[in-house]
């Protein structure tokens, strides 16, 4: 594992080289160096489990056959477009968000001097991706559906993204409208075609596969996806900044967190009112009071509950999947986000 994980870091290096070498840049030492910062302060410093699912699925999907000096690399450069993708996003999402850490350091756009450049460092971001495909893949049959894929998760991502948003506009702050399934359709959106589907369907597409045949495999990553953001909502609240690498802000936002939703559901009218008084306002006396009612209503309790019946569910449907291979696959992902704290 560790192994791998250096394998794909040095894969980083080469992309990052070769984005550096572009005529854009030629004329001016500063711009280069500006997007070698830019690139290491954003894209290489989490987890990685998007990026490094794509060599582990396609992996599995080889069912133990080794793969070649070019499999690995090709799969890593797709591993790292999802890298740089998710990097994009959560870039111009800590702007929106108003957060103040990601990955255990100040956001982009909190950089001194950085400020709102960080927005066009997002679309920078953004448009490394063609360039590595074509780089790397062009010459493969696959290149037109990876393409289409990359444009289509990221149309759904942003579309999730502008739901998540819109739902807190200023003035028309209403908790009546959160619901379990408004919920569900902005984490679908948001997070989990990008966060879950994409790797997998990389990972197919590699194998030679078409993304058609496959709709079943794409419904449970949807409902991982789904389960993913939950815990993110959950850990958000609950979670210690020093293991999550950032200070939760969705109180704050009067974001349609999971946690709001299940409050809604439990409280009684007395709890009902103090929801609607405090949910939404920055002032920390405020975020307080939300959250000591979350713990009135034992929220972890009802998380807990949650998590373990997504689990089996998740796991049920992923061994009604005819491909022991394909299994293999779903439930590696799973097991890398069950329970975890971080
Ligand atoms: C994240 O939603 C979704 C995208 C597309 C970045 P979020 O704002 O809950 O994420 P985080 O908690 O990491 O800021
Ligand atoms: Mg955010
Ligand atoms: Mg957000
Ligand atoms: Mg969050």
């Amino acid at each position: 594992m560790a192994d791998l994980k250096s394998t794909f870091l040095k894969v980083y290096s080469v992309l990052k080289s070769e984005l550096l070498e572009d005529p854009a840049f030629e004329w001016s030492d500063d711009s280069r160096q500006w997007v070698e910062r830019m690139l290491d302060y954003n894209v290489p410093g989490g987890k990685l489990n998007r990026g490094l699912s794509v060599i582990d699925s396609y992996k599995l999907l080889k069912e133990g056959k080794e793969l070649t000096e070019e499999e690995i690399f090709l799969a890593s450069s797709l591993g790292w477009c999802i890298e740089w993708l998710q990097a994009y996003f959560l870039v111009l999402d800590d702007i929106m968000d108003n957060s103040h850490t990601r990955r255990g350091q100040p956001c982009w756009f909190r950089v001194p001097k950085v400020g709102l450049i960080a927005a066009n460092d997002g679309v920078i971001l953004r448009n490394h991706i063609p360039r590595i495909l074509r780089k790397h893949f062009r010459n493969k049959p696959y290149y037109v559906d990876l393409l289409d894929l990359f444009n289509e998760v990221e149309f759904q991502t942003a579309s999730g993204q502008m739901i998540d948003l819109i739902t807190t506009i200023e003035g028309e702050k209403d908790l009546s409208k959160y619901t379990l399934s408004l919920h569900r359709r902005i984490v679908q959106y948001k997070t989990a075609y990008y966060s879950f589907y994409l790797s997998v369907a990389c990972a197919l597409l590699m194998s030679g596969e078409q993304l058609d045949n496959h709709i079943d495999v794409k419904n449970i990553l949807v409902d991982m996806g789904i389960y993913f953001q939950v815990q993110d909502d959950y850990l958000d609240c609950f979670g210690d900044p020093e293991t999550i690498g950032k200070i939760g802000t969705d109180i704050e936002d009067f974001k349609c967190s999971w946690l709001v939703v299940k409050a809604l559901e439990l409280c009684n009218e007395e709890q009902k009112k103090a929801l609607h008084e405090n949910y939404g306002k920055p002032d920390p006396a405020n975020v307080a009071k939300v959250k000591a009612l979350y713990k009135e209503l034992d929220l972890q309790g009802v998380f807990a509950e949650y998590e373990s019946k997504s689990y089996e569910k998740l796991v049920t449907s992923i061994e009604a999947h005819p491909s022991k291979a394909v299994q293999a696959v779903l439930k590696s992902f799973l097991g890398k986000i069950y329970k975890r704290q971080k």
